[in-house]
């Protein structure tokens, strides 16, 4: 049985799975689930993840969401080597604790405004929900000091998730050029990941979701 996800295209964290499955070489059927019909809330859907977010991927009867865990499943089970989720600990801590500066200070301040502005209908982002998102800029800012990519010479997951959300914090907060470490990683990623053509789509849906939800 094959791999299937369930989707949208412009959630930042869907783009990272995405990422990691093209980088893979894995081929997943992509089920839409359309949030702003608020497919995520039916029966159906609860059922396989009571939390009610996408991605949410299936593997025969395995079922996981959360993009950090799938990813990280993703490349223990199906990686033809760690480079994408390296095993040593130390390194892994690195990658896990890049992952969860994701989770906690990226995602959680573009998660706080999208919800205001794509299903509160507010039209403008607040200055203290801005604010939040360049707390986390600067956070990445230093991190890349020296870098390539956020732990070093090489990507592994933890690229594809903060690429992914950092990406569309630049929608909200168009002001990159205040973060030249950050302008420099987007290039790089650009033109390091296999996926990127399906992950530029999908960017592009989020833009044009925002410009949707604040014009008028
Ligand atoms: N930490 C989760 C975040 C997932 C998430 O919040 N996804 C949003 C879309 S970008 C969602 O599904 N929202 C709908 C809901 O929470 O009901 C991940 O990395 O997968």
């Amino acid at each position: 049985m094959g791999l299937i996800l369930h989707e949208i295209s412009a959630s930042p964290p869907v783009r990272a799975v995405k990422l990691c499955l093209k980088e893979l070489g894995l081929e997943a059927e992509y089920k839409l689930c359309n949030l702003l019909a608020k497919e995520q809330l039916g029966p159906e859907y609860q059922k396989k993840n009571p939390q009610h977010t996408v991605p949410t991927l299936e593997d025969g009867d395995f079922i996981i969401w959360d993009s950090h865990a799938i990813n990280g499943y993703l490349v223990s089970t199906y990686a033809k080597n760690d480079s994408l989720y390296p095993k040593e600990p130390k390194v892994r801590a690195i990658v896990d604790q890049r992952l969860h500066f994701d989770s906690g200070v990226l995602f959680s301040a573009l998660r706080n405004i999208g919800a205001k502005i794509f299903f509160a209908g507010e039209k403008e982002i607040r200055e203290e929900d801005k604010q939040k998102v360049r707390e986390g800029l600067a956070f990445l800012e230093k991190f890349l000091e020296g870098k390539k990519f956020i732990t070093g010479d090489s990507f592994n997951i933890a690229d594809f998730s903060v690429y992914t959300t950092a990406s569309c914090l630049l929608v909200f907060v168009p002001e990159l050029d205040k973060y030249p470490n950050v302008a420099k990683y987007f290039d790089t990623c650009k033109s390091s990941f296999k996926g990127i053509s399906t992950d530029d789509e999908g960017l592009q849906a989020f833009k044009d979701l925002f410009k949707k939800a604040t014009s008028g």
